[in-house]
C-alpha cells in the first residue's frame, strides 16, 4: 500500500470535490436548474478518484458509464464545464447537448459518459486497440456497473481484449444494485471478479470504500500492463448512498444497510487515517472542504450565467 502524504492529500481533496459538487448538483436539481436523467456517485467516490489518480492521463485513457460526474472531475475536467453540461448550457463540455450522462473531454482523455448500459465497453476495447496499433505506452480504464457485466458487449469485448492482448483494465464498479435490483438476483455468481476467467483474464476483488487500496491495486495492474500488454480485471466493491437516479426513493434496501456503508465512508476513512498518522488536523480538513464547496459553487455560478445553446446549433455536432 502507498504511504505518501502528498498523494493522500490529493486523493482526499479530489474525493471531497466530487462529494460537494454532487451535493450541490442534487440541490440544483431540486431547484429545477438541472433536468433529465441524473445519476449521483455519492458514496462511490473512492473508486473513480483512486483508480484515475493512479494513471498518467498524458498517455492513459478513461471511459465510463452514465454515472460519470466523479470520473469527469477525477480526470481533471473543468468543474464549470461539467456543471454547465448538467445545466444544458452552451459552455458545457458537450455544448449542453449531452447532459449528465455525457461528460466528455478528449483533451483530458475522458471518453465519456455513455448512456447505453455496457455500450462503453467495446469503445474502450477500440481505444486500447488504438494504443496497441500505434505502439503507444498507455492503458485504458474501462468502468462499468454490476448490471452491465451481463451484457453481450462485455463478453465480446473481454474476449477481443484477450486475443489481441490489449492494454486495458476492466473495472466493474459493483455498487450492489442495477437500478432497484440486487446484483445477486441477476448474476449466476456472486464473485464478479471471476467473470473474466473464462476469457483467460484473472480478476481481483478490491475494497472500493478504501481509496488507498483502489489506488494501489490499479497502479500495480497498470504498471504491469505497460510492461507486458494484456487485459486486467478488477471488481471494485462499492455502494451508492443515493437512489439509482433522482427519481428513485431507493425503497428496495434497508436503512440499516445504508447506515452500515456510511460507517465505512471513503472520505471519513482517509481523513481519520491521516489524522491518526499526524498528517492532517481538523482545521486543515475544513480548509480543504471549504475549497471543494467553493469550486462547486463557482461552477454553478458559471453555469447559471452561461447562455442556452442557440437554436441554429441544434443540428451541429450531431452524428447523422
Ligand atoms: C442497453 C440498456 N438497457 C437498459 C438500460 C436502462 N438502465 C439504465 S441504468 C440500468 C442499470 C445498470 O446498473 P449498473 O450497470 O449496475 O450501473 P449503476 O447504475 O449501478 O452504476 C439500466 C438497466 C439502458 N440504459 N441501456
Ligand atoms: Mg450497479
Amino acid at each position: 500500500m502507498i504511504n505518501d502524504k502528498k498523494i493522500f492529500l490529493t486523493l482526499l481533496a479530489d474525493m471531497l470535490l466530487v462529494r460537494r459538487f454532487e451535493e450541490l448538483v442534487a440541490r440544483m436539481y431540486g431547484l429545477r436548474k438541472i433536468g433529465g436523467f441524473c445519476h449521483l456517485y455519492i458514496g462511490e467516490e473512492a473508486v473513480a478518484v483512486g483508480a484515475i489518480s493512479s494513471l498518467d492521463l498524458k498517455t492513459d485513457y478513461v471511459i465510463a458509464a452514465y454515472r460519470d460526474h466523479g470520473h469527469a472531475l477525477a480526470c481533471g475536467m473543468d468543474p464549470g464545464a461539467v456543471m454547465a453540461e448538467l445545466y444544458g448550457k452552451e459552455t458545457g463540455c458537450s455544448k449542453g447537448k449531452g447532459g449528465s450522462m455525457h461528460m466528455y473531454d478528449a483533451g483530458k482523455h475522458m471518453f465519456g459518459g455513455n448512456g447505453i448500459v455496457g455500450g462503453q465497453i467495446p469503445v474502450a476495447a477500440g481505444l486500447a486497440f488504438k494504443i496497441a496499433y500505434r505502439e503507444e505506452k498507455g492503458v485504458v480504464l474501462c468502468f462499468f456497473g454490476d448490471g452491465a457485466i451481463h451484457q453481450g458487449s462485455f463478453h465480446e469485448s473481454v474476449n477481443l481484449a484477450k486475443i489481441y492482448n490489449l492494454p486495458i483494465i476492466f473495472i466493474c464498479e459493483n455498487n450492489q444494485y442495477g437500478m432497484g435490483t440486487d446484483f445477486r438476483r441477476v448474476s449466476a455468481i456472486d464473485d464478479l471478479s471471476a467473470m473474466g476467467k473464462s476469457y483467460g483474464i484473472d480478476g481481483k476483488q478490491v475494497n472500493g470504500m478504501d481509496v488507498l487500496e483502489v489506488y494501489s491495486e490499479v497502479k500495480k495492474l497498470s504498471d504491469e500492463i505497460k510492461k507486458k500488454p494484456g487485459p486486467g480485471f478488477l471488481e471494485i466493491k462499492t455502494y451508492r448512498y443515493k437512489g439509482h437516479s433522482m427519481s428513485d426513493p431507493a425503497k428496495y434496501r434497508t436503512k440499516e444497510e445504508l447506515a452500515e456503508y456510511r460507517q465505512r465512508d471513503p472520505i471519513e476513512l482517509l481523513k481519520v487515517r491521516m489524522i491518526d498518522a499526524g498528517q492532517l488536523d481538523e482545521a486543515e480538513y475544513k480548509k480543504m472542504d471549504d475549497k471543494a464547496k467553493k469550486i462547486s459553487q463557482d461552477a454553478a455560478d458559471f453555469a447559471e450565467s452561461s447562455a442556452q445553446p442557440a437554436l441554429d446549433e441544434i443540428y451541429s455536432d450531431i452524428f447523422a
